[in-house]
């Protein structure tokens, strides 16, 4: 835990400004709880939804990277021309989940029949890495099937190269899977610090310790050179490990590097990361928070005098809510998925981008985006308060009422006009993560253990795999 005089001083702040308890608890009362059977009936319901959306992938786009589920067209996500089945990767964990065994056979069989990775082109390596190499040791850890572990370190020893020609170990942006030619050392905190949990169960499960020391180190380069603020900014330079710019952010393209640092100490259980964290949000706490109508948030600063850069927040932040209550911040966690449920009650769906003085926004589409059914998810495991189940719920609602269209889900191109304005095209994400945290949230999954699991930023489960 952060030393006190943080925590002192920070919860001084909040009380203040938002009525808390000496104690810092939250006086508003928890929310009653519905009959588990209403709950396990949506569960029933996110299942069929799953079922459908998947009938339709099949039928218009399987094998492809991802559907537009509008015109039934299809899209590739890495490369053009290039299709690597990234929807079939992403979902393969949340079918088994699910108990959709007949789709889940599909998905399985079509990556042991079509699933290679000597493909010359540039691939992102942080896409890659949690997108598909994620989905590849999910689905091992799932169904216990060798090929997928195969595969998963067949994609791994392509990756590799991103960090081991850095002359810092910060890995560069882009690696070509077949000739291990790497690109564009102009890179930032997620795509340098959001490796460790894949990486190291690759490192587990095959005995190589080259994927783990890799992940690992990238992030000591990283540390050892945050601000006397104990703040990072979020640009940084493969080739010399230099930071490229001063701001620090809770958001992209920050995010998951805070995520995974406290993630590698819960799954590896590797105390360098947790003092890591640590320091680094007792940064975050004391020199990025800042309560503006009642309402926590966190400040765009800079990263060596604290000055505050912009007010802005993006929807990918609302993650940190969840962070935090799992970093044992329960309190100020509790309180930034507040401020985010203010958003939701305001326009429904979550605007990708809030100017958080006064919930304008910023960037009006919405990704069919998941923090924030994620972080509710991850409060609900810490409090088991009913009340995130509730706001999982409208936000599953929101989406059936705005997103469902004829051959799936689509993302939103404008959600402050109503109707909102649709786009045509569905992320991988979705498959992987919604649909999932919806299912363990409001059902009572048997095949996943509550008590003790990992799943990662994409919500690939790599522990607590019940079979
Ligand atoms: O790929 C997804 C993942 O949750 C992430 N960043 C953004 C995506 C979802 O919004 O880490």
């Amino acid at each position: 835990m952060r030393t006190s005089l943080h925590r002192r001083r920070f919860l001084g702040l909040l009380g203040a400004a938002a009525g808390l308890g000496a104690a810092g608890v939250l006086s508003a009362p928890v929310a009653s709880a519905a009959p588990a059977a209403a709950w396990r009936s949506v569960a029933e319901d996110v299942r069929k939804q799953t079922r459908w959306a998947w009938r339709d992938y099949v039928a218009k786009a399987f094998g492809h990277d991802q559907i537009k589920p509008v015109s039934g067209g299809f899209e590739e996500f890495f490369v053009p021309d290039h299709p690597v089945g990234l929807t079939i990767v992403e979902a393969l964990d949340t079918l088994w989940l699910l108990e959709l065994d007949a789709e889940l056979e599909q998905g399985l069989a079509w990556v042991r029949g079509h699933s290679r990775f000597d493909i010359d082109a540039p691939f992102q390596v942080f896409e890659t890495n949690i997108r598909m190499l994620g989905g590849l040791l999910s689905a091992y850890h799932c169904t216990g099937e060798a090929r997928m572990l195969e595969l998963a370190a067949d994609l791994g020893e392509r990756l590799l190269p991103a960090f081991t020609k850095s002359p810092s170990g910060v890995p560069y942006r882009f690696v070509n899977l077949a000739t291990g030619a790497v690109s564009e050392p102009a890179t930032n905190l997620a795509e340098t610090g959001t490796y460790i949990t894949e990486f190291g169960s690759l490192s587990k499960w095959t005995g190589d310790r080259r994927f783990y020391d890799a992940a690992k180190r990238a992030f000591q380069v990283t540390f050892d050179n945050r601000s006397p603020l104990d703040l990072l900014p979020y640009a940084v330079h493969a080739e010399t490990g230099e930071w490229l710019n001063t701001t620090a952010t809770v958001g992209p393209p920050a995010d998951s590097y805070y995520e995974y640092l406290w993630d590698g100490w819960r799954l590896f259980g590797d105390h360098d990361l947790k003092a890591w964290y640590e320091t680094l949000v007792a940064g975050i706490l004391n020199h990025q928070s800042e309560v503006v109508g009642g309402h926590l948030w966190f400040a765009q600063v800079d990263a060596f005098t604290g000055a505050v850069v912009n007010r802005r927040q993006s929807e990918l932040g609302s993650f940190f809510a969840g962070l935090l209550a799992e970093g044992g911040d329960v309190v100020e966690g509790r309180r930034y998925h507040d401020s985010w449920n203010v958003v939701q009650d305001r326009y429904g769906v979550l605007p990708e981008g809030i100017e958080y003085p006064t919930l304008a926004a910023t960037s009006k589409g919405n990704q069919l985006r998941p923090e924030f059914a994620d972080s509710a998810f991850n409060l609900w495991l810490v409090t088991r308060d009913e009340l995130y189940r509730q706001r999982a719920k409208k936000h599953y609602d929101e989406m059936k009422r705005t997103s469902k269209v004829r051959y799936g889900y689509t993302i939103l191109d404008d959600v402050t006009t109503s109707p909102p304005v649709r786009g045509d095209f569905c992320p991988g994400y979705w498959w992987s993560e919604q649909l999932k945290y919806y299912y363990l949230i409001f059902g009572d999954a048997k095949r996943f253990d509550y008590r003790d699991h990992y799943l990662s930023t994409e919500a690939n489960l790599l522990k607590g795999a019940r079979r």
